[in-house]
């Protein structure tokens, strides 16, 4: 008995207190009703008397030992202020939260919309989903155009007899502010645009654009070649050459399409130019008379022009991005190579 003893006593001196649990479960152990010691106990009446005097002795320090242990281990839980907790080491390096990115063509829709209103235009938004008017009939577009097709605009069947479309261009935007105000304007709209084509690396049916309005008594197309000459150089710096090839729109005459140098090869000839040195970024021209009159704007007192651009064309020229799909997957890969921008 005296050697159960003494192991019980190493066993006692050993225990680790951390919380209220560990010291009820000593409780339990040793000192309950049930537990060791009160066993140790019983056993001891059925000792010889010999023996009793020194186990006596052994099993009350034992006793006092466990109850000492025990009162010690309370108090010290009882005055630490996460007494329910397991020592916290405060030395260990603490979670982070990583921080957000803005997405590329955010970043180069407020780069871009900055560059404008530096030089007086005003940003004016507008509704996604259009009628045929605002998108289509204001601008000049003839009823058999091929954009009024199913094949290149999402129509929208609201039951009502109506016809609506998810806008093809923010230029609807712009009818909307020729119509509400008198010149001058100086417009510039950005906005998410929508056209039926098949998803490929080149082309989305959803995309954004910047497109810019000017309208006045005497503006010029020389007005409109210096204003996007000013914005290409602010946009790309001051190394960059621009030239016009001319075009066709429905809703400008003349109409024009603006290319710039080359980023990737700075002009010597590179896969991204096609070897010619240039790059088209823009569709441009002055607005066509019909478009004014249709917005009771007096065709025969003022001009205008006007430009359109796709903000995902000049997002993957600035960043080097060579597929239009990873604009709108969301793939954090992605989009936190943006961070340290802006
Ligand atoms: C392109 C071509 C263009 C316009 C947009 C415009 C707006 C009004 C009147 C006349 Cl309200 N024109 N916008 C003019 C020329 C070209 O965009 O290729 N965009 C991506």
């Amino acid at each position: 008995m005296e050697e159960k003893i003494k192991s019980f006593l190493e066993e006692i001196n050993l225990f680790l207190f951390t919380n209220e649990e560990s010291a009820e479960a000593f409780r339990l152990k040793y000192l309950s009703k049930k537990g060791i010691i009160p066993a140790l106990f019983e056993e001891f009446k059925t000792l010889p008397p010999e023996q009793r005097k020194t186990t006596g002795k052994s099993l009350n320090e034992l006793k006092q030992l466990a109850e000492q242990k025990l009162a010690d281990a309370k108090s010290t839980i009882n005055k630490s202020p996460d007494k329910d907790t397991v020592k916290t080491d405060l030395s260990l390096p603490g979670d982070p939260h990583s921080l957000g990115a803005r997405h590329p063509i955010s970043i180069v829709r407020k780069q871009m919309t900055d560059i404008f209103t530096r030089i007086g235009f005003v940003v004016s938004e507008g509704p996604e989903i259009e009628d045929d008017w605002h998108n289509f009939g204001a601008l000049n577009f003839p009823p058999n155009h091929p954009a009024r097709d199913m094949q290149d605009t999402f129509f929208i069947d609201s039951g009502d007899g109506e016809k609506w479309l998810l806008r093809t261009h923010t230029s609807s935007v712009q009818v909307r502010v020729m119509e509400n105000q008198q010149p001058p304007i100086r417009t510039i709209s950005p906005g998410r645009v929508y056209r039926n084509e098949t998803i490929s690396a080149r082309a989305h049916c959803q995309f954004h654009q910047v497109e810019g309005l000017y309208i006045d008594e005497g503006v010029s197309f020389a007005d409109l070649k210096q204003t996007l000459y000013y914005f290409v150089q602010e946009m790309f710096g001051d190394k960059i050459e621009i030239r016009f090839r001319p075009s066709f729109f429905p809703f400008t005459e003349p109409s024009a399409e603006m290319d710039i140098t080359c980023l990737i090869c700075n002009g010597a000839g590179c896969p991204v130019c096609k070897h010619s040195g240039w790059v088209e970024i823009l569709g441009c021209g002055m607005v066509h008379p019909n478009v004014l009159d249709n917005c009771k704007i007096d065709s025969t007192k003022y001009t205008g022009y006007a430009f359109g651009m796709g903000i995902e064309r000049i997002t993957m020229l600035k960043f080097r991005i060579n597929d239009l799909r990873l604009f709108f997957e969301n793939d954090i890969r992605f989009l936190s190579q943006f961070k340290s921008v802006l």
